[in-house]
């Protein structure tokens, strides 16, 4: 057992928004029950490995910054092994129910397949034991089908087989290794799967290739019975110039076209939104209008850099937006809300870590009060109802059932002189409805 890296630490506690105590939840108070259900069940939130315990603090200008004792100092799986002591220490001392992982997170590649696939089993072993101690279980795993140089040009989409091969190697023993650990879903993101030229790309041929990859993960996770969600992580672009998973739509499009909208649904997080020109909002609600929502990555971009900077949360009305979204549609299922979220390169000091899930966990929750309040009093489905009210009347039924042809429509147009009235959509009233509701 290697020392704690938070030696001065307890389990972060609820102490309530008074309480002058940075190290505390302010507004987090996991038994708490609303709807019916505790706020940890509601928000399901989860700490990822690779930020938060893997990172170095560099980026393209810079090296890393952290200097964690885990990084370095040691064969890498030792460090390995020093690093899930304190991913552990971590995950208990936030207090939080889930971890997320890529399989690289937890060991490193060895030298050939057969030592990779080694290393990760030693370290899943190690992995089951901190959780049985802990408590803290996995809402999902994911393989790193990015980082290595092979896959430069794509893991499923690369134009050598060879690298699809060496790829489906890679995710079959990342989602055996989710299934050992009880993960509860397993996510696909396809960093590299898109193109940086057109001039050398056969896109048809790689949409192709991504199908008959996410067919095979969709057969063998039936044939090891694995019961959790596959997800696949929308992003429009970086690292590559273009990725097909660009949004929520370009997503759907892909599974409708290769009979998987059963098997698959939507990992959605706010930046890539963002960088999709979206808002956060509106792919979580194209994924819940199409059956699609899956679960949250809830970290954010800066209004001012175009790329994914990856920050911790802290917009409350957003986070409320979201949650009153999926509260509406039933809640989160399997699906959970996890940090992919980094520090800021100056935040080196070991309590900083701590600060920023705090802060981020207690803006969910803030999300979350506000958004029960906000559903209890049925603001937004009142105004909502109101709008679409001239639809539950005769025409609107004649017009969806298909009781009315074009021709008939405007038939019925002409005899009745029908002459809509516009009304006011009143957003600027709902606006400020809204911010009177947020907690
Ligand atoms: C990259 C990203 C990934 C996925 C998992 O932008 O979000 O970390 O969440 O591979
Ligand atoms: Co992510």
């Amino acid at each position: 057992m290697s020392d704690p890296y938070w030696p001065d630490v307890e389990c972060i506690p609820y102490r309530g928004p008074d309480c002058e105590d940075a190290l505390a939840y302010h507004y987090y108070d996991a038994d708490h029950i609303l709807l019916g259900q505790s706020m940890r069940d509601h928000l399901r939130v989860a700490v990822c490995y690779w930020h938060s315990l893997c990172w170095p603090g560099d980026d393209v200008f810079g090296d890393g910054t952290f200097a964690r004792p885990w990084h370095g100092g040691g064969a890498p799986m030792e460090l390995a092994e020093r690093k899930l002591a304190v991913a552990f220490e971590l995950f208990s001392k936030l207090d939080v129910p889930f971890f997320t992982f890529h399989d690289r997170d937890l060991a490193p590649e060895g030298k050939s397949h057969v030592e990779t696939r080694t290393q990760l089993d030693h370290m899943l072993e190690l992995a089951e034991v901190e959780m049985a101690r802990t408590g803290v279980g996995l809402l999902w795993g994911t393989a790193n089908l990015f980082g290595h140089p092979r896959y430069a040009a794509g893991a499923a989409t690369n134009p050598d087989p060879e690298v699809f091969a060496v790829a489906a190697h890679q995710v079959l023993h990342a989602l055996e290794a989710t299934h050992r650990l009880g993960g509860a879903n397993y996510v696909l993101w396809g960093g590299r799967e898109g193109y940086d030229t057109l001039l050398n790309t056969d896109m048809r041929r790689e949409l192709d290739q991504l199908g008959r990859f996410m067919q095979l993960v969709v057969e063998h996770k039936h044939r090891i019975g694995f019961q959790g969600t596959l997800l696949i992580e929308p992003k429009p672009m970086e690292p590559t110039k273009h990725q097909y998973d660009f949004d929520s739509a370009a997503v759907h499009a892909f599974l409708a076209q290769n009979g998987l909208e059963e098997e698959i649904k939507l990992n959605i997080e706010v930046n890539h939104a963002t960088l999709a020109g979206h808002s956060f909002q509106h792919e979580i609600e194209y994924a819940i209008a199409n059956d699609l929502f899956g679960s949250v990555d809830l970290n954010r971009g800066d209004p001012q850099l175009g790329w994914d900077t990856d920050q911790f949360p802290c917009d409350v009305g957003e986070a409320t937006l979201a949650l009153h979204a999926i509260l509406r549609a039933g809640g989160l299922g399997s699906g959970g809300f996890n940090f992919d979220a980094k520090l800021r390169r100056q935040s080196i000091a070991p309590d900083d870590l701590l600060h920023a899930h705090i802060g981020g966990i207690d803006t969910l929750a803030r999300g979350l009060r506000s958004a029960v309040c906000l559903l209890e009093d049925g603001v937004l489905e009142g105004c909502t109802l109101e709008r679409y009210r001239g639809w539950e009347a005769q025409l609107g039924h004649d017009i969806l059932s298909g009781a009315l042809d074009l021709a008939r429509l405007a038939d019925l147009v002409e005899q009745q002189g029908l002459d809509p009235q516009p009304v006011s959509g009143r957003q600027e009233q709902i606006e400020n409805q809204i911010s009177r509701y947020l907690r």
